[in-house]
């Protein structure tokens, strides 16, 4: 059966920032703020390498009833049972995404203009993550940002549920969840946080304000 998947809080890892730590350790501790749904995202590591650390972080998350996707690599991803995939729109084609990890897997697709979303196969993806919303670092090669106005327009017409991603933090994430996505998707917000547990509790509404 397809696990329950929550938008609201998404993190996406990134070793470069979280090179340095333990990363099952941090993500826990994201979930503990109130993380719903982890993405494991590495563009270098060799396969091997890639499906240990998914391994381990599906040790840490099924237990809390919080799934494990996997950006790209399916074949991975069917191998160490992750709960999903995550495709860009340069990447596998998600019909052959659906096909190869079958009815119960989440399957999400970056979509960015309302070309992509009306191209966005409603069938067989399960969510749009939609940015960027604002310019960020951590992805270099990013389209030009969409604003939260840009955001907003794009969430009016969405055909599927959808997660804002790019350049969000604690000083805009009240203003980009308005907009009327199911959610918000950070990477350097929590994992470059010196406490991921409290900037993800912040970033939650969690946080006393
Ligand atoms: N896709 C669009 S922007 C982005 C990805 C993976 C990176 C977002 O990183 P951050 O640190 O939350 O701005
Ligand atoms: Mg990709």
């Amino acid at each position: 059966m397809k696990p329950r998947f929550d938008l609201s809080l998404y993190l996406v890892t990134d070793p470069g920032l979280t090179a340095s730590r333990d990363l099952p350790e941090l993500v826990r501790a994201a979930v503990r703020g109130g993380v719903s749904l982890v993405q494991l995202r590495d563009k270098t590591s060799p396969d091997d390498v890639f499906a240990e650390q998914a391994r381990a972080l599906i040790a840490v998350l099924r237990p809390l009833g919080v799934p494990l996707i996997v950006n790209d690599r399916v074949e991975v991803a069917r191998w160490i049972g992750a709960d999903g995939v995550h495709v860009g729109q340069d990447d596998a084609d998600p019909r052959q995404v659906r096909e190869r990890m079958g009815p119960d897997a989440i399957v999400g697709l970056s979509a960015g203009t309302p070309e992509e979303f009306a191209a966005a196969p409603l069938d067989v993806v399960d969510y749009l993550g939609v940015g960027p919303v604002f310019a960020t670092a951590t992805k270099p090669d990013h389209d030009p940002p969409l604003g939260v106005a840009g955001l907003a327009a794009l969430a009016r017409i969405a055909p599927l549920p959808t997660v804002a991603i790019g350049g969000i933090g604690a000083s805009n994430a009240a203003a980009v969840r308005a907009t009327g996505v199911n959610g918000i998707a950070v990477v350097s917000a929590i994992c470059a946080a010196a406490d991921p547990e409290a900037a993800a509790r912040w970033l939650a509404g969690r946080a006393p304000r």
